[in-house]
Parts: structure tokens; sequence; C-alpha cells
């Protein structure tokens, strides 16, 4: 029997890739969005038309709207996507964030319970590597203490502990997948990895001159968001409602991810110097091209994330290393680069067509 499924922030990097997955499985996909005066839904935009693919508005921070959604789509399974998702914004936004990352998770349980889905509707929380924050041990498997370390990772953590309550109060099939940073050509363009393959793109054809980045140290278990929709799926199959953690068992860090897309565009890149101080210069011609500066410092920085997917591996049958490092950061690099080429070719025919209506060439 064909299934129906609900994604929040399905016009995010993942809910975009989750939605394109499901259909593939047969899935009728309804999507959350957002009234915006600009149209966010880019990432979207080749599903739209596609006759199981449906959209709504609804807002986490707006109980009445996911009342009735839930209620009018009745789905077997929800995958609740939506959050503010930036760490260093969540500093700038805190209560937005609360209302949106915690408290949005509560509105959720609640409307599936008071539409009566109780028995029929499974959920999937969108949990977070940042839950273990100041790392207490390493790497991180789904017994590591939590110990969150920014106001996002605060109010994740209260979503993370509302689904394991309503599990065991009401008996729901409601999961957390406890998903490492997992990124795309689809990222959005403030998380490092996408800023960094967004700037060696725009240096390596001269539309930039330097990137400025914050912490270089900060290690990272980076895997490819595509392969990670899988594993939300997963979760929600599996016989029972857990936890997983999902990740890819290699740590790297900024400074690496930067030397690697920067390679990828041909420029060798070399560190030297400390703290502020550090610089990435290009052997070849002696550029300094990256910069550390302190507006990218945060409050509180979590810098040792490392996972352990040994559960996932296991119990759901999932392949942490489809996608390698040294791959992703090709996907991601080449991605921008064809972007960046396409907006050049853009520019330079409005810049010629300018001049041609100028002097009367073309009416
Ligand atoms: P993303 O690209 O930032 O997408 C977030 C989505 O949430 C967007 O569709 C956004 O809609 C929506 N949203 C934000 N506030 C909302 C609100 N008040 N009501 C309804 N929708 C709202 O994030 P992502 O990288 O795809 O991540 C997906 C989820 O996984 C998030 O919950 C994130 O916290 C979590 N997560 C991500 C990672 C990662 O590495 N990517 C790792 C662990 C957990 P607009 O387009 O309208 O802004
Ligand atoms: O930072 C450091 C920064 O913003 C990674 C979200 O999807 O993953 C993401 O959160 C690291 C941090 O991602 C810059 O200090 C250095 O240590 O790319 P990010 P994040 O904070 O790990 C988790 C799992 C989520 O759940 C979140 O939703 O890189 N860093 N220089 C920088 N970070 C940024 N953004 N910009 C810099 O210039």
């Amino acid at each position: 029997m064909q299934k129906t499924a609900l994604i929040t922030g399905v016009t995010g990097q993942d809910g975009s890739f989750l939605a394109e997955f499901l259909l593939d499985k047969g899935y009728d996909v309804h999507g959350t969005i957002r009234r915006s005066s600009v149209d966010f839904r880019e990432r979207i935009a080749h599903l739209e038309g596609t006759p199981r693919f449906h959209l709504h508005y609804a807002d986490l921070g707006d109980s009445m709207s996911l009342m009735q959604v839930i209620g009018k789509v009745r789905p077997d399974e929800i995958y609740n996507l939506a959050a503010q998702s930036h760490v260093q914004v969540s500093f700038d936004v805190p209560e937005f964030t609360a209302n949106v990352d915690a408290t949005g998770v509560l509105r959720i349980l609640e409307a599936v319970r008071l539409c009566g889905l109780t028995r029929t509707c499974r959920i999937y929380q969108a949990s977070t590597s940042e839950l273990y924050g100041k790392v207490e041990e390493v790497p991180q498997n789904e017994k590591t203490p939590f110990h969150p370390y920014s106001p996002y990772a605060v109010a994740k953590l209260y979503g993370y502990w509302i689904v394991k309550e309503y599990r065991e109060a009401y008996d729901m099939f409601c999961c957390s997948g406890i998903l490492f940073n997992h990124e795309s050509e689809r990222r959005g363009e403030t998380f490092v990895t996408r800023k960094i393959t967004l700037a060696a793109a725009r240096i390596a054809q001269g539309k930039q001159e330097k990137l400025y980045l914050g912490n270089l140290s900060s290690l990272r278990d980076w895997g490819y968001a595509k392969d990670y929709v899988e594993c939300m799926w997963l979760i929600l199959q599996n016989e029972k409602p857990e936890d997983f953690v999902i990740a890819t068992g290699e740590q790297h860090s900024v400074r690496e991810f930067c030397q690697l897309a920067f390679h990828h565009v041909g420029i060798e890149l070399e560190f030297s110097g400390e703290g502020e101080n550090e610089k990435g210069i290009d052997k070849a011609t002696g550029r300094v091209l990256v910069e550390v500066s302190p507006d990218f410092y945060r409050p509180t920085d979590v810098v040792n994330l490392w996972g352990d997917p040994s559960k996932a591996k296991r119990e759901l049958g999932w392949n942490p290393t489809k996608t390698s490092f040294q791959e992703l950061v090709k996907i991601m690099v080449d991605a921008d680069m064809a972007k960046v080429a396409v907006e050049k070719a853009s520019e330079h025919i409005r810049t010629n067509l300018a001049e041609y209506l100028e002097k009367g060439i073309v009416k």
C-alpha cells in the first residue's frame, strides 16, 4: 500500500534529498514550507508539479498550522527536519532557536496525539552530534553522555528527551537520529564546508580575493547528506523505535577540508602561523588566500566530533562510507566551480547586452 510521509523543513538541504528519496520509493510526499517575501524553494523547484509531491504552509512555532497539516495529511511517517539549524546564529537568536528546535518538537508530538495518530504514525526527529558538545569521550556513540555547548544544542537536547518521553509514556514510534555533520552541494552557504568550496571556486575563477574563517583546528566527522537521508528512512522501518548515531567514523579538521577543496581547484595551500595569525598561502604564488577572522569564533565552540556508527551499520545495514571524505569534497567543489562559471557567463552576457543596448546595436 502506498505510504504517506510528511517532511517538515522540506526546503532545507536534508529535506530536499529526503523528498527525492521517498518519491523514488513510491511515497506520497507532503512538505511544509514557510511564507517568505522572496522565493527560497530553490532546492525543491525541480520537484514542484510532481503528482505525488505536495506543499503546505506550516511553522514549527505555530501549533494550529501543525495540527491542520497533520490532521489533513494523516501521514504514516513524519520526518521533523525543520529547525533553526545554524549553531553560531543560535547565539544571536537563542529564544527563537528554543521555540523552533525545542518546543517545536513537542508541538509535532502533541499534534500527532491530538489527531489520534499515536498508533499509526512513526516520527523521525533530526537530532544532532552537537548534543555531545564539549565531548566527554571520543569517538561518540549512543551511550556517550551529552554535554550541549550552544543554545542550538541545548534546544535540540530538549527535542531528544521529549521524543524519548513520548515513546515511553504513550508507546509512540518516535526516534532520534543523532546525525553528525553531513554536507553536500546543497548545503547552506554559511556552513563552513560550503563557505570553503564556494570561496575556492570563486578564488580560482578570479571572483574573490580571500577567504576569512574562524577556528581552523575544529574537528568534524563529515558525511554526504544524500547517504544520510537513507538512514532517516531506515530508522523508521526498524522493528523497534530506537535512537541511532549516524556518522562516517572518520575525523578531519577545517584546515584539512580547506586544503583538499583548494587542491581540487588546482591550488596547493600551505598553512603557517598560529591562532588569529594563521594564514593559508598559495604555494605557487605566495599569495595569502585564507585568513583567520575572530568574527567567526563562537562564545563556546564544539571542537572534537567523531562518531561511531557501529549500531547503524549492524542493526540497519547502513554503509557509513558509501561516499568518502575525498569524494564529498570533490562533489561540492565541482558543483561550485560550475555555479561560479555560470554566474560569470551570465554577468558577461548582461554586460555585453548593456553595451549593445547603449550603442544601439540591439534594440
Ligand atoms: P537547513 O538546510 O538549515 O534546513 C532547515 C529547514 O527548516 C528549512 O527548510 C527551513 O525552512 C526550516 N525551518 C526553519 N525554521 C522553521 C520554522 N520555524 N518552521 C518551519 N520550518 C522551519 O538544515 P539541514 O542541514 O537540512 O538539517 C535538517 C535538520 O537536521 C535540522 O533540524 C538540523 O538541525 C538537523 N541536523 C543537521 C545536520 C547537518 O549536518 N546538516 C546534522 C545534525 C542535525 P526555510 O527554508 O523556510 O528557512
Ligand atoms: O561549523 C568552525 C566552527 O557551522 C563547523 C549544523 O548543520 O552540524 C552543523 O553545525 C565548525 C565549527 O557546522 C568557520 O567553529 C571555522 O567548529 O559548518 P559549521 P556546525 O556548527 O558543526 C551540526 C551537526 C548540526 O546539527 C547543525 O545543524 O567549523 N568554523 N570557521 C566555521 N564555521 C562557520 N560556519 N563559518 C566559519 O567561517
